[in-house]
């Protein structure tokens, strides 16, 4: 009897641990939810497939917004893929994302064409073109066309719309995990780890990979101890932008909801100081949270789906400028090593997009382009000089020496500081 006493106290403990979806930390949730609901009404340019995956594999759904969402994929970005397979480019990642999204929505992929050289071909016939360009750029150049966190989005996204994956596609991303491959500029990309582990479970769980299941097993464990080695004593895993793939991935790979407490409560923890803001931030999170990974995509039915989520009317928030500035050093190295210093006052709380479209305006010969992205606009070219993924440059960005985990858009200016904006290569 006591033994009952005490299992019923223990449990009813358990259901209290910080991993808990429901109770306290719902309404957290639900307002994560509702924020990725409402940027699909507020974000410019074109429809995030990222934040439709997001939205599909919550518990929470608003089935017309959703349903709408869908549509403009399927026009929007639709277009802007075809436009960029007629120009040969490489997009192996926005390929997959489209499918993962429409997948997510229970969408029959068979029915998705795309005009290529001579003739219609679906999809997926597309991403598996693209997947073995990318698989022969690396056996002669060591490197995808793209980057290895596109890669991995595209075995998962084949895998994960019932595809077998190519052994020699699979191959590939198995040997970039043995020679850490994996990168993020010159330290290592917790992210790419993450979503590699969640491509290679979902072939392993498919059961088509026989003839290298070894190494495959020896990839994920690899996988695995590289995440749990990057835990932070304050339960990040790489950063707060990592953390929610690597939880993911934790959880796809088997681990026990328990054994990611400290990483998800650091994610709430992070969500309830507003660190995301970008709609892409919380589409990483908001499926770790509800202990949920991008595999779920693999078995999704879209069957008795809820159909609560209401968005209530917000009043706007109008945003004066800040009467107080601070100075902003801005130093600028070119490819060559040149470098310039430049100085600006922006109003406290500006972005540093902002601080640089003053600069720009000063006209003391600094300028800058970007180009748009999911996370928003990357910034491309500085004084005219462009860092491009085809030459395996960036213009890398530091603040004080610490470089920055937030765009040119996210980061705001609070106090004085040198931001260094540096051409490098990768
Ligand atoms: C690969 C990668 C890069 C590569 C991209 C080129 C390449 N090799 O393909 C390189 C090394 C250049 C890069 C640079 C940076 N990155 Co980066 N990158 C990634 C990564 C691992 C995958 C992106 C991807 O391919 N997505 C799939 C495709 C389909 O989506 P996409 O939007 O079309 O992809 C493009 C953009 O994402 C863009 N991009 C890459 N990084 C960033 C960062 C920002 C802020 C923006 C706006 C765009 C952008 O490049 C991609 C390829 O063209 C993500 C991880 C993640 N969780 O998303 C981090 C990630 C997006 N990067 C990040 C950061 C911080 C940066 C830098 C700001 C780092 C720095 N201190 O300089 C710079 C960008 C500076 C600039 N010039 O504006 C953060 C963004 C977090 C945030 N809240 O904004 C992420 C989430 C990593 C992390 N966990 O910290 N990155």
């Amino acid at each position: 009897m006591l033994s009952l006493v005490i299992i019923a106290i223990l449990l009813t403990l358990a259901s209290g641990k910080p991993c808990d979806t429901e109770g306290s930390n719902s309404e957290l949730y639900l307002s994560l939810n509702k924020n990725l609901l409402r940027s699909l009404e507020t974000q410019e340019g074109l429809p995030n497939p990222s934040v439709h995956l997001a939205l599909r594999l919550s518990n929470y759904h608003n089935l017309a917004k959703e349903s709408e969402h869908l549509n403009r994929l399927k026009n929007n970005l639709h277009n802007d893929i075809q436009s960029s397979l007629s120009n040969s480019q490489p997009i192996a990642g926005l390929l997959a994302l489209y499918t993962l999204a429409l997948k997510s929505s229970c969408y029959d992929l068979n029915t998705i064409t795309f005009t290529g050289s001579e003739k219609n071909e679906t999809l997926l016939t597309h991403l598996k073109k693209q997947m073995e360009d990318e698989k022969q750029h690396i056996a002669f150049s060591h490197r995808p066309l793209t980057n290895y966190y596109q890669y991995s989005l595209g075995v998962l996204a084949l895998c994960a719309s019932g595809i077998r994956v190519n052994n020699h596609v699979s191959n590939k991303l198995i040997k970039a995990v043995e020679l850490e491959h994996f990168k993020h500029g010159d330290t290592e990309s917790i992210d790419t780890h993450a979503m590699a582990g969640m491509a290679l479970q979902c072939v392993k769980d498919a059961g088509s990979h026989v003839q290298n299941a070894a190494e495959l097993d020896t990839a994920l464990s690899t996988i695995k101890q590289k995440l749990l080695a990057a835990r932070r004593a304050d339960g990040h895993i790489g950063n707060e932008f990592s953390t929610g793939l690597a939880v993911q991935a934790l959880l796809a790979m088997g681990s026990q909801v328990a054994e990611c407490a400290a990483s998800m409560e650091a994610m709430r923890t992070d969500a309830r100081s507003n660190t995301y803001h970008n709609p892409m931030g919380i589409s990483q999170i908001l499926p770790a949270l509800q202990q949920k990974s991008y595999l779920a995509v693999k078995s999704k039915e879209c069957l008795n789906e809820d159909d609560t989520l209401v968005l209530e009317p917000i009043d706007p928030v109008v945003v004066l400028p800040s009467e107080s500035t601070v100075t902003v050093m801005v130093e600028v190295v070119a490819s060559s090593g040149t470098a310039v210093v430049y100085s600006v006052d922006a109003p406290k709380e500006s972005s540093l997009l902002e601080a640089l479209e003053l600069l720009k305006g000063k006209n003391v010969g600094f300028t800058f382009e970007k180009e748009s992205s999911l996370w928003g606009p990357f910034l491309s070219a500085v004084n005219g000089e462009q860092a491009r993924q085809s030459d395996r440059r960036y213009w890398h960005l530091s603040s004080d020496g610490t470089s920055l985990t937030q765009g040119v858009k996210d980061f705001k200016i609070e106090v004085a500081q040198k931001i260094t904006i540096k051409n490098t290569s990768y």
